[in-house]
């Protein structure tokens, strides 16, 4: 067990319904740091290199049209066992085969179109977050506590 950090993005389609706050919403509820956020178009560019496993699958241009197509909103959230904890909040690839209860099963359902992105280990989020944040992400832990008080 150990704090990890993870690259999360609600994708275009999650944008467009108005769901970013509530997909946050899930992490932070569960105890996940916000430690870099944006809203931004993706530059083909990015979105080629981003999904670059998937290079020679048929569904890359696919891939790289819908996540260019309308802002994202990209995050690093942070926490104990982040990367696991925030798949599991996700959900299942396909939206149709997630369970209710995670972010994909309660507001998808077709597998081009599910909503949030994220980090599937830990050397995926190290790439991810340098491609993604190559401005880096917040230390808050000095002034955070105060608030909680
Ligand atoms: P995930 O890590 O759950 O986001 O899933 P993958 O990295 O395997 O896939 C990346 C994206 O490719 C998915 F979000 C949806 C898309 N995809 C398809 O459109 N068809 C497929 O058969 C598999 C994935």
């Amino acid at each position: 067990m150990a704090v990890e950090k993870t690259f999360v993005m609600v994708k275009p389609d999650g944008v467009q319904r108005g769901l970013i706050g509530e997909v946050l919403r899930r992490f932070e509820q569960k105890g996940l740091k916000v430690v870099a956020a944006k809203l931004m178009n993706v530059p083909k560019s990015l979105a080629e290199q981003h999904y670059a496993e998937h290079r020679e699958r048929p569904f890359f241009g696919e891939l790289v049209s819908f996540i260019t197509s309308s802002p994202v909103f990209a995050m690093v959230l942070e926490g104990e066992s982040a990367i696991s904890v925030a798949r599991t909040l996700m959900g299942k690839t396909n939206p149709a085969e997630s369970a209710p209860g995670t972010i994909r099963g309660d507001f998808g359902l077709t597998i081009g179109m599910n909503i949030v992105h994220g980090s599937d280990s830990p050397e995926s989020a190290a790439r991810e977050i340098g491609l993604w944040f190559s401005e880096g992400t917040v230390a808050y832990d000095k002034a955070v506590d105060v608030w909680l008080a």
